[in-house]
């Protein structure tokens, strides 16, 4: 087969939480999608990258059966399909992504007389992750009854169906508004970029691993801030300190002020207002943070 015939398939969800951004994710990668009528299959222009658009349950099953290549999902869902399949396939988590935080927590009434987790032996837990929430009891020693929902979890203890939950929490008002309250974290979560172990052949390795280097330098100068300030020659060093992973700084001079210099660096983390404050307090002035569009190591 010629490399124009290979085409790689992406699943991404088609509407909720992880939509816009996993698109605008492939987007930044510059790809660029013939949007169908049905709205289910887009066709990439200019890349070998094609999207399907499903329920984000679909994706992991998706993957597992080789009906597409790669697919950006929750990392609780993916735990959980695959705990949940019998051997075959595995999933691969090529890489976490910065959006869909959230975390699969244990919760209880509020007047509940359950202190933590070992309480919860031989109780009813009604939960959307039932795979993924036995396993992580089990493997403390706690053996529940495992209540299994699809929706609306949160309402269980209020029913007597539940003596706690274990569900997806981001803010905590929905616990709050169902007078739950968090026992514990089991698991965190972010979506993520994942495939499966079946063998992809040549041709779409060499697609994948081009996407993987555009998303990595997409990756990283989402985490990256272009500083420039002007700064004592002699506090150099502790900008350095400051910065939060700075990589070799440029130095230019100052026309009139020899012990000044206008430095100029890419930091690969977050750059906070706390990080401008001790760079002031070091000596810098006319301190610039700029976002970084684009990356390629
Ligand atoms: O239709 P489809 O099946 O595709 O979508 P869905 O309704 O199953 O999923 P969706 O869009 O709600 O969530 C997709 C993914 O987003 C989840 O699998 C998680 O990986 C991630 N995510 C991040 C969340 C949340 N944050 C979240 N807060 N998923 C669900 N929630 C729920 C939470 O359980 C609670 O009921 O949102 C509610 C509000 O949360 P609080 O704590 O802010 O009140
Ligand atoms: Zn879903």
């Amino acid at each position: 087969m010629s490399n124009t015939k290979s085409r790689i398939r992406v699943a991404i969800q088609k509407s909720g939480r992880l939509s816009d951004k996993s698109l605008g994710l492939l987007q930044s990668c510059g790809l660029r999608f013939a949007r169908s009528k049905d709205k289910l299959f887009w066709y990439g222009q200019d890349f070998p990258v094609d999207l399907l658009l499903v329920r984000d349950d679909d994706i992991p099953t998706m993957l597992l059966d080789g009906v597409c290549e790669l697919g950006i999902v929750g990392q609780n869902i993916a735990r959980e399909v695959q705990l949940a399949s019998n051997g075959g396939n595995e999933l691969n988590m090529l890489r976490k992504l910065n959006f869909g935080g959230c975390r699969l927590s244990l919760a209880i009434p509020e007047d509940s007389d359950i202190r933590d987790a070992n309480g919860l032996n031989g109780r009813r837990i009604a939960t959307s992750y039932p795979a993924l929430t036995r396993d992580l009891l089990n493997s403390r020693g706690i053996e529940a009854r495992i209540v299994k929902l699809s929706g609306s979890v949160e309402i269980a203890p209020g029913l007597g169906t539940a003596d706690a939950i274990s569900d997806l929490v981001s803010t905590g008002t929905t616990l709050r508004a169902n007078h739950l309250v968090e026992l514990e974290t089991l698991f965190t979560s972010t979506a993520a970029l994942y495939t499966s172990d079946i063998e992809l052949g040549s041709e779409k390795r060499s697609i994948l691993d081009r996407l993987l280097s555009r998303l990595d330098g997409v990756l990283q100068a989402e985490e990256s801030k272009y500083v420039m300030m002007n700064a004592p020659r002699k506090a150099l060093d502790d900008i350095a300190r400051i910065l939060p992973g700075a990589e070799h700084p440029s130095l230019m001079d100052l026309e009139g002020t020899p012990d000044r210099v206008a430095v100029h660096v890419v930091c690969r983390e977050g750059v906070f207002w706390e990080h401008l404050e001790a760079l002031k307090a070091a000596g810098a002035s006319a301190i610039l943070v700029l976002p970084v569009e684009k990356m390629l190591a």
